[in-house]
Order: structure tokens, then C-alpha cells, then sequence
């Protein structure tokens, strides 16, 4: 397995990426034409969410054709021909499963609402539901008029979930898995994973008895430990990930434990300022506690963006992007980047509700009005938590919508484009991506470096990563610290270097 550490997966959310067409989504005919940028990013392998034929309720979590593209991205040629010519740049595509459940328009269970004697065991039915909870808001249980019976959805209503108890089930899913390897994929990415051994009637939801059981077979008969794979499981501590991520199941898990620090009491859209103390206890416990091969995630679809969380992505903006990249960039295991963090996008800052299009955003904005908070106080939650501060489409230039589409894009892009582009980034003289290109370039030929055991300190406002060959002092404030100076500079974030001192938002990666 460790043949698949130290690579770059650079995220992509299709619908948001590229449209070659007008239509306002975006397509893998984008991607393709993109390829080269990612290329000379230094990206190893391309993980693109869903784009199977879906209704977009979910935004293709909720897949209704495991075997088909969906039209709005393109053809399964298209897809094929992705994959070669990812393949001729040396780089990988990395499909996004979602095993844990289907559309409500996939043909199984539009079965199943028959009764059809095969289909509706693909399904998880009760006369009456019990207290388990839907991760967006509400019961977990939609109650079917046609069959008379409620189905689980952990999520939405539109994604009932499959009963994997049901060898039926895994057997037709792996038969799926193997049909896209056999096409030339290459790694996958396998959404709420950890949710496939749930007992219901016992509300275990997460990491069930039968998960790893599963997890097991589902890589002997597909996968096996050939492949990048990388299970999507919230908060696994160090033990749970050992367990996951083996010869036999998984090569990594992302654990969002960074992510998880800016939650109160685990709850996401209640949100806690940045604890520096705690942020490096977390970064000792995965670099020097776990042996596997950890995910190195700042940003995804679900979150909104760490520059905007944690940093200032106003008037220092670029140094904060370049501070993050250099913290998380010179962790060990597997980095990955989700589209436009390699140029500093932001949040995106709707302030009107109509602006958003996540589900998961109206069920909680209702929710809000229906306790009676202000609108003001309700936005304001909802700018800071929402996961459509990163979905809105990537800036590539200055020109109408960011360059994204000719046409009207599924959402809006941010205000910001005309300042923060790929091609305003790539003609400064001290642009992001540049920044990007040589940390990753300096992992992939120091690698030695990066994986020596390191130690982290704080004073409340500035951390100090020390590893064996470099030490990382990085200001987390607008406050200017002292620090050591020492000769030969590895990375730093500012145009000129000030002798024993960290500006604020500098980063400074001296040689030792
Ligand atoms: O997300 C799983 C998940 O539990 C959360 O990340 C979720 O997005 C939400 O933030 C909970 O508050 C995965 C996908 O990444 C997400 O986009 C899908 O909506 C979800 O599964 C269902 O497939």
C-alpha cells in the first residue's frame, strides 16, 4: 500500500468546474480541457464527485444509474476518453461511489415501490419509524403510500437507502465497482462509507457490526488493495482507522478531525473560533500517532473554505492560502486539494437565501425561521456554514462568470472573480497556485523530509512545526511575533523576508 502514499488528488466538483456548452453546468469535456493545468500542478490522481445519471437532488449523491453518465456532464464516452487522456499526463481518475444509497428514481427502487419480489429487500422498510434522525434535518423515515410502509433515508427523502444486509445488493454493486474499473478507473472515493453496516432498529447508524465484514468483501471482490481508495467516515479516531484502512478494506479514511475543531459540541452550524492549542494536539495525534496513510484534507464539496473559516481571505488573503498550504503541505500521507483552494478562492457569501441551492441549507433555514431567529442572524449562519460556499463554479478569468460558462450558471459565481482568477493568479508575480506547485514539487522529491517524526507548539496565535530537516513558524494572527532566524529559507509567503520577525498571516519555513 505504500506505493499509494504521497500523492496529490486534486478534487473536482463537475458541476461547478467547467461547461463547455452553455448550459450552466459544468462537463467533462471541461475537465478534459483543463487536464493540462492540473497536470502542471502536480496532481497525481483526479477525484471527480458523482456525474452518473442523477436527478440533482443531491447534486448526484443521489444516483439513479450506477452505468450511465448523466447528460448535463456528458456521455460514457466522454468519460472514457477522460480517463485516456488523464492516463497520457500520467494522472489518474478517481471515481466518487455512493454505496450507501441510491436515488429515489433508480430502477431498484421504483421496484421496490411495486413490492417487486427481488426489490424491495434492496430496501430498508418499517410499519413505524423509530427516533433515528436524517443527517439534513428531520426523521429518517419517508413513509411510502404505495407500499404502505416507511423507507430509511439518512439523507434525503430522494435517497432511500439500500439494505446491504441483502447479498443481492453488494453482489449487483460490486458487478458495478468492476464495470468501471475494467473502463480504466483508477481509485475511488466511497461516499459515508462507515454507514453500510447500520442496524436501524438498534439507531446504530455509523460503523456498524458488519461494516468491516463488509468493507472486507467489498475489496476482495472488487478493488482488492491495488487502488487509491479513500472512505469518507466523519470524526474516526486513530484506532477506528486501522481498522478501516488496510491490505483488506481501505487504503485511507478522511477523518475531518481539522474541520471538526470550528464545531461546538458537534454541531456544524454552531461555530467555535480557531483554538491554535487544539489544532496542534490534533496535527501530533495523526503525524506522529498514526502509522497508516492519512487523508491530508483542507477543503471539499461539505465544507465551507478554510481560508474563509480560520484566516483572513480579505487583506491577506494570499498569504493565508499560502500559510494553510504550507502547514497542511508538509504533513505526511496523501494531500488533497479541492478546485480553486490552488488560487485562494473564498466563501461565498450569499446574503440572500433565494442565491443558495443546497438542500441541506433550506431544510436548516427553515428550521431557523421556524424557531423564530432573524432573517440577519439566520444568514449570517448560513454564510459561514453553508456547503454551497464551495460549490459555487471555479474562477478561471475575469470574463462573464468567472469564465465558467457562456450561459447561466447553475449558481451564481462569487463577486469576488474579477479579483481572484486563475489567470489574475497565474500572471502575479507572487500568485498562489505557483506557490502550490513548488510545495507539492518539494514533496514529491523530499518526501524523506516530510515523513520524519515532527513536533508542534503554540503560543496562542502562532504555530511551530519542527521536523527533523525544516522548521514551520506560521502566524495565525495580525499580530507580529518574534522568532529565530535562521539562513537558508525553504518556503515563505511574504515578498521579502524581515529578520526575526512574523508579519501577520507570514509563513517561514527555515532549513535546519
Ligand atoms: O456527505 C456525508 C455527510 O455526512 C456530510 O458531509 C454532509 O454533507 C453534511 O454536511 C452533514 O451535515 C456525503 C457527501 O459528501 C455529500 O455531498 C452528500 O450530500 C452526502 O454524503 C450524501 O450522499
Amino acid at each position: 500500500m505504500r506505493d499509494l502514499e504521497n500523492k496529490v488528488i486534486y478534487q473536482i466538483y463537475p458541476k461547478s468546474f467547467k461547461d463547455t456548452t452553455g448550459s450552466g453546468y459544468g462537463d467533462i469535456n471541461g475537465i478534459i480541457e483543463k487536464l493540462d493545468y492540473l497536470k502542471e500542478l502536480g496532481v497525481d490522481y483526479i477525484w471527480l464527485s458523482p456525474c452518473c445519471k442523477s436527478p440533482q437532488h443531491d447534486n448526484g449523491y443521489d444516483i439513479s444509474d450506477y452505468r450511465q453518465i448523466d447528460e448535463r456532464f456528458g456521455t460514457n464516452e466522454d468519460y472514457e476518453r477522460l480517463i485516456q487522456e488523464a492516463k497520457k499526463r500520467g494522472m489518474k481518475i478517481m471515481m466518487d461511489l455512493v454505496l450507501n444509497h441510491t436515488s429515489n428514481e433508480h430502477i431498484w427502487f421504483q421496484k421496490a415501490l411495486k413490492k417487486d419480489e427481488k426489490y424491495y429487500d434492496y430496501y430498508i422498510w418499517r410499519d413505524e419509524p423509530n427516533e433515528l434522525t436524517s443527517m439534513f434535518g428531520g426523521s429518517a423515515w419517508t413513509y411510502s403510500e404505495e407500499v404502505g410502509k416507511y423507507y430509511l433515508r439518512l439523507f434525503d427523502e430522494t435517497q432511500p437507502d439500500l439494505n446491504w444486509s441483502n447479498e443481492e445488493v453488494r453482489n449487483d454493486l460490486y458487478d458495478m465497482v468492476n464495470y468501471w474499473i475494467e473502463k480504466g478507473v483508477e481509485g475511488f472515493r466511497l461516499d459515508v462509507i462507515d454507514l453500510i453496516g447500520k442496524e436501524p432498529d438498534k439507531l446504530i447508524v455509523g460503523k456498524g457490526p458488519k461494516f468491516y465484514e463488509y468493507l472486507k468483501e467489498l475489496n476482495h471482490k472488487t478493488f482488492s488493495d491495488k487502488l487509491l481508495t479513500v472512505g469518507e467516515c466523519w470524526c474516526s479516531s486513530i484506532e477506528e482507522s486501522y481498522k478501516m484502512c488496510n491490505p483488506d478494506g481501505l487504503t485511507q479514511a478522511f477523518h475531518f478531525h481539522y474541520q471538526c475543531l470550528a464545531h461546538i459540541n458537534g454541531d456544524k452550524w454552531n461555530r467555535a473560533p480557531i483554538n491554535l492549542e487544539a489544532l496542534c494536539q490534533c496535527f501530533d495525534q495523526w503525524e506522529n500517532g498514526y502509522t497508516g496513510i492519512e487523508a491530508i484534507v483542507m477543503n471539499n464539496h461539505d465544507l465551507p473554505r478554510m481560508i474563509s473559516v480560520w484566516l483572513n481571505d480579505k487583506e491577506y488573503r494570499k498569504e493565508s492560502a499560502k500559510l494553510l498550504i504550507t502547514l497542511f503541505g508538509l504533513l505526511k500521507g496523501n494531500l488533497y486539494i479541492y478546485q480553486g483552494e490552488e488560487i485562494g478562492m473564498t466563501n461565498a457569501y450569499f446574503n440572500t437565501i433565494d442565491k443558495y441551492k443546497d438542500v441541506e441549507t433550506f431544510n436548516k433555514y427553515k428550521e431557523l425561521v421556524e424557531k423564530g431567529l432573524p432573517e440577519e442572524e439566520i444568514m449570517e449562519i448560513i454564510q459561514k456554514v453553508s456547503r454551497d460556499n464551495a460549490r459555487i463554479p471555479m474562477q478561471w478569468d475575469d470574463s462573464d462568470n468567472a469564465g465558467f460558462s457562456t450561459g447561466k450558471p447553475w449558481i451564481d459565481v462569487n463577486e469576488n472573480y474579477r479579483e481572484i482568477n486563475v489567470k489574475k493568479d497565474r500572471n502575479s508575480s507572487d500568485g498562489i497556485f505557483d506557490y502550490y506547485k513548488s510545495i507539492i514539487a518539494y514533496r514529491k522529491k523530499h518526501y524523506d523530509t516530510i515523513e520524519t517524526t515532527a513536533t508542534f507548539r503554540t503560543d496562542g496565535t502562532m504555530i511551530t512545526m519542527e521536523k527533523e530537516h525544516f522548521i514551520v513558524y506560521a502566524n495565525f494572527s495580525d499580530k507580529v511575533a518574534e522568532i529565530p532566524s535562521k539562513e537558508k529559507v525553504l518556503f515563505h509567503n511574504y515578498k521579502e523576508i524581515r529578520e526575526n520577525t512574523l508579519r501577520p498571516y507570514e509563513v517561514i519555513v527555515f532549513e535546519k
